[in-house]
């Protein structure tokens, strides 16, 4: 499918490639989005995934206008339905998910890249849900996972005016882990891609659902999930080789199990 291009390897990319509509995110785009995690997902060889968009302006910049403009409730509940399930999937997969924030991060662009593990963003990049704008409210998450990201204040202010931001203001407020120059997006993205393809897959996996945990899950229930997962790690072949690696000081050779 053109308007998405899926590179495949240890590292995979999945670009957004409507440069034109400033990659806004179509109905068609996001089944494939659907098709192309069913893959990675039950690929093994997948190590990390990177989600960025075509061209030099944006990352995505929101759900298709053009495309919602002439909804109605039912089509609207299963866009909205749509795009749930997409955002719930890139936070489900068991590998860990890079946004490469290339320019604007509007609306349901805002909420894919707080759908993925970590954002490395452009000194272009600009953010925002400016949903209220168009007498909607974020459709794809940005309610829950905004506040949560950010605090509630910043995330009641940014919803309710749908003023944009930038890169260096969603580093400081821990949304953005690391701005860039725009040459330099994609390879620092592949260096830290490359660093978190040198880990235990299979400790990595652990690691991404108790942090997830700390999300869902009231305080008590998440310090039960990270015993049980930290305690079953030591039936694991990684576990095993990564402290006889320490030991015997050379690099361990993971097994990903
Ligand atoms: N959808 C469709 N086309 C878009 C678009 C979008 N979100 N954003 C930009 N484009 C298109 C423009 O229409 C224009 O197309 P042409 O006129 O050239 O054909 C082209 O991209 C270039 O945009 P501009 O000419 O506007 O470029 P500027 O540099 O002047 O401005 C901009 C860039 C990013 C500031 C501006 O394009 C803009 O404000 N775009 C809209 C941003 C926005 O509002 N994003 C949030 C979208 S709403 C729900 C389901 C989902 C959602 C909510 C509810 N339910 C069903 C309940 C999620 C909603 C959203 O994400």
């Amino acid at each position: 499918m053109e308007d998405l291009i899926f590179e495949s390897g240890a590292i995979s990319t999945i670009t957004i490639n409507r440069p034109k509509a400033l990659n806004a995110l179509n109905r068609a785009v996001l089944e494939e989005i659907t098709r192309v995690l069913r893959d990675v997902r039950h690929d093994a060889s997948v190590r990390v995934l990177i989600v960025t968009g075509a061209g030099d302006r944006a990352f995505v910049a929101g759900a298709d206008i053009a495309a919602m403009a002439d909804m109605e409730i039912v089509e609207g509940l299963e866009f909205t339905r749509l795009g749930h399930r997409v955002m719930h999937t890139f936070e489900e997969l068991p590998i860990p998910v890079i946004a490469a924030v290339n320019g604007f991060a509007l609306g349901g662009g805002l909420e894919l890249a707080l759908a993925c593990d970590l954002i490395i963003a452009s000194e272009k990049a600009r953010f925002g849900q400016p949903e209220i704008n168009l007498g909607i409210i974020p459709g794809f998450g940005g309610t829950q996972r905004l506040p949560h990201r950010i605090g509630h204040a910043r995330a009641r202010e940014l919803i309710m005016t749908g003023e944009m931001f930038d890169a260096k203001s969603g580093c400081e407020w821990g949304l953005v882990n690391k701005v860039v120059a725009p040459d330099q997006l994609i390879p620092e993205t592949r260096k830290l891609a490359e660093k978190l393809a040198s880990k235990s897959g299979f400790a990595l996996r652990q690691a991404k659902a108790a942090l997830r945990a700390a999300a869902t899950m009231e305080e008590d229930a998440g310090l039960r999930f990270e015993q049980n997962t930290f305690g079953g790690l030591f039936a694991c072949a990684d576990k095993r080789e990564g402290m006889k690696a320490f030991l015997e000081k050379r690099e361990a050779k993971w097994q990903h199990k």
